[in-house]
């Protein structure tokens, strides 16, 4: 990400210099909605995020300046300081949860910008926190560890900008390594790196450009109708806290003591969850036919059971499979956003055509498209 920007309106805004820091967005090849149910996820960090330049003012304020949104915002650290701009949030948020840890986080000036495509899903929300954090832990020596900036950019989600959301898009951002995918046990915080570089494939979203909102979409519903379920089958199954823990014969027993669309959402979240387990076997074994398989199911149950696709994100997958895309899936928490798609090289051109023309033709818009490159998560650049 070209730096220049941000070190120019650093200088012009605050006539000195500060020190850049980067942290990524994210993809996640399976494991949707499993991250609050205490599953398992499969992400990777991405060659795009959020760069900022900080550098402590000697007061107790914070001044920072957006440079994509050419806004600025001035606030005091204190509980009552909260700023009105939604964008500053993230920043108050992580000094919030920070000095709630006990850190010193005194002013600074800020500048950022990112070339996280807003909307698209890919968690540019979690890269804002994420690059704050971890320069803000760095500048004030605070001495936490990544577990717990990831657990301070999480903290900042549900506090301070309305969304319950899980562990993976921090985590990703946080412990991103290039080349690698993250098996994450998000009960524990255990993980483990999944080399992924799978010859004669590519990785590639497409962006349906129908803009993914988590804060005012009924994502937090569909937590809440997951932690319904098991609290039901934990009436029989104590030992279930979450429905990480608990098995699709176990969600039977309760069936008729909970709703329909609690069911549903929960049968989806035990199956993406087994799904997991198998695509990180299938992964080892080289086996990315069964991977693609397990991808489309992926498709298909966040659509028809946990009904958090659109109309465009549908359209998308039919087009991956008329293309003969080995898998393909909406991404992220769905509500808009993008597909991810894993392509036979010989397929990729054709595929990216089609899917261009045909969503044109439907929707009257040009989707966009992103080759994937699995990158190094949070970083201070100078
Ligand atoms: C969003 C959330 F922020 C994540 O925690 C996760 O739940 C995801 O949706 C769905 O898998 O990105």
């Amino acid at each position: 990400m070209d730096t220049r920007i941000v070190r120019n309106l650093f200088k012009e805004k605050f006539g000195t210099e500060g020190m850049l820091y980067f942290s990524p967005g994210r993809i996640n090849l399976i494991g949707e909605h499993t991250d609050y149910n205490g599953g398992c996820v499969l992400p990777g960090a991405i060659d795009k995020g959020i760069l900022a330049e900080i550098k402590p003012n000697g007061t107790d304020k914070v001044r920072a300046y957006s440079a994509d949104l050419q806004a600025y915002a001035e606030f005091g650290l204190n509980e009552e300081d909260k700023p009105e701009a939604s964008w500053a949030h993230y920043i108050f948020g992580v000094c919030r949860e920070m000095l709630k840890r006990g850190a010193q986080i005194k002013g600074f000036d800020t500048v950022f910008s990112g070339d996280v495509p807003l909307g698209a899903g890919l968690s540019s929300s979690a890269a804002l926190e994420s690059t704050f954090a971890f320069a803000l832990n760095e500048i004030y020596k605070a001495g936490f560890d990544k577990k717990e900036l990831v657990l301070i950019g999480q903290k900042t989600e549900h506090h301070y900008c309305g969304v319950n959301c899980g562990i993976m898009d921090q985590f990703a951002s946080v412990f991103g390594k290039a080349g690698n995918l993250i098996r994450l046990d998000c009960s524990t915080m255990e993980y483990e790196y999944i080399p992924f570089d799978p010859q004669g494939y590519k990785l590639v979203l497409i962006d349906s450009v129908t803009k993914h909102e988590l804060v005012d979409s009924p994502y937090n519903k569909r937590r809440q109708s997951c932690e319904r379920a098991a609290a039901a089958i934990a009436g029989n199954h104590p030992e279930v806290k979450l429905l990480g823990d608990a098995t699709l014969e176990m969600l039977e027993e309760v069936k008729d003591k909970i709703s329909e669309e609690d069911y549903m959402r929960a049968t989806y979240a035990i199956q993406e969850n087994s799904r997991l387990a198998d695509t990180c076997e299938a992964l080892k074994r080289g086996d990315y036919e069964t991977v693609g398989k397990n991808i489309y199911a992926t498709h298909h149950g966040m659509s028809k059971l946990y009904e958090v696709s659109t109309e465009e994100l549908d359209f998308l997958n039919d087009v991956a499979k008329e293309c003969g895309v080995t898998g393909s899936r909406i991404m992220g928490g769905g509500f808009g956003g993008c597909t991810i798609n894993l392509v036979k090289d010989a397929y990729y051109d054709r595929f990216i055509e089609t899917a261009i023309s045909r969503f044109k033709t439907k929707f009257g818009k040009e989707p966009k498209v992103y080759p994937v490159t699995i990158s190094d998560g949070a970083r201070k650049l100078n």
